[in-house]
């Protein structure tokens, strides 16, 4: 979970999970990482409650490129946001993960460069190409003192992409806005962020949407539950009409 101070992580972690971290109304309440374990669907997904982060994390300010590296690991980064706050938060947030490479609910770009002895360089692609030219990826590579290469694009990419390819170390993460406090905002904006893409809107203090958000993560974690034996269940009935569900 990464976020702005005070905008709900610990509250999160508490209520989902059985470990307690310390809430608080003022800010930077949390100061290192705190692990939590969440059971959904017969699985054991790890909850991070990190520090909350500021403008300029990424740049090291308040300790926030460690928080970030954090994230940079995760299966799935939670951005914690309060609704009522939320459009300045969202944006310096993105802003921050973009800035340590991480690019969130993207697909890596397809692009292939290969170097070659001669001949300049040359840009191919089966699809026709409305974001870069030739002379861009020309100007990148000579950047990168790459002179002579074939570079294929495999979809209308950017010079963005081309850079992200030749940096090679961006993590491609899959990233869900978590709108917290919505208890505090008006039907109408509620209706607003729940239009807008990878968002979800909860209280933990009013307990709404709530289950909503667990199998949105569970969507997003995109795990896959394996049974190594078959799974029976067993319905048996007892006196006083109790019904007992085994699984054996
Ligand atoms: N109204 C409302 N308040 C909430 C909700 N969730 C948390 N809060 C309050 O928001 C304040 C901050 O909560 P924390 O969980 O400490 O926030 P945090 O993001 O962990 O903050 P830091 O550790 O400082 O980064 C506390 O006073 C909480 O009671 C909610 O759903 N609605
Ligand atoms: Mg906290």
């Amino acid at each position: 979970m990464i976020g702005f101070p005070s905008v709900g992580k610990s509250t999160i972690l508490s209520h989902f999970t059985k470990t307690e971290s310390e809430v608080s109304e003022r800010d930077f309440t949390t100061l290192t990482c705190i692990p939590g374990m969440l059971y959904y669907n017969n699985c054991k997904i790890q909850l991070l409650d990190l520090p909350g982060i500021i403008e300029g994390a990424s740049e090291g300010k308040g300790k926030g490129r460690q928080v970030i590296a954090v994230a940079k690991s995760a299966d799935v980064i939670l951005i914690v946001l309060d609704a009522s706050k939320y459009k300045e938060q969202r944006q310096k947030i993105l802003k921050e993960l973009e800035l340590v490479g991480i690019r969130i609910n993207k697909e890596k770009p397809n692009i292939i460069i290969k170097p070659m002895a001669t001949g300049g360089v040359s840009l191919m692609s089966p699809y026709k190409l409305t974001k870069v030219t030739q002379d861009d990826v020309r100007i990148v590579l000579h950047e990168y003192k790459v002179l002579n290469a074939q570079v294929i694009f495999k979809d209308d990419y950017d010079v963005d992409d081309l850079i992200d390819t030749l940096e090679g170390n961006r993590r491609y993460i899959k990233a869900l806005f978590v709108y917290n406090k919505i208890d505090m905002i008006s039907v109408e904006e509620l209706d607003r962020i729940s239009k807008e893409a990878h968002s979800i809107g909860i209280s933990c203090n009013l307990n709404l949407g709530t289950s909503y958000f667990l199998e949105k993560l569970w969507e997003y974690l995109a795990l896959v539950r394996i049974y190594t034996k078959r799974v029976r269940i067993e319905i048996k009935f007892r006196k006083g009409n109790h019904l007992i569900l085994t699984t054996r």
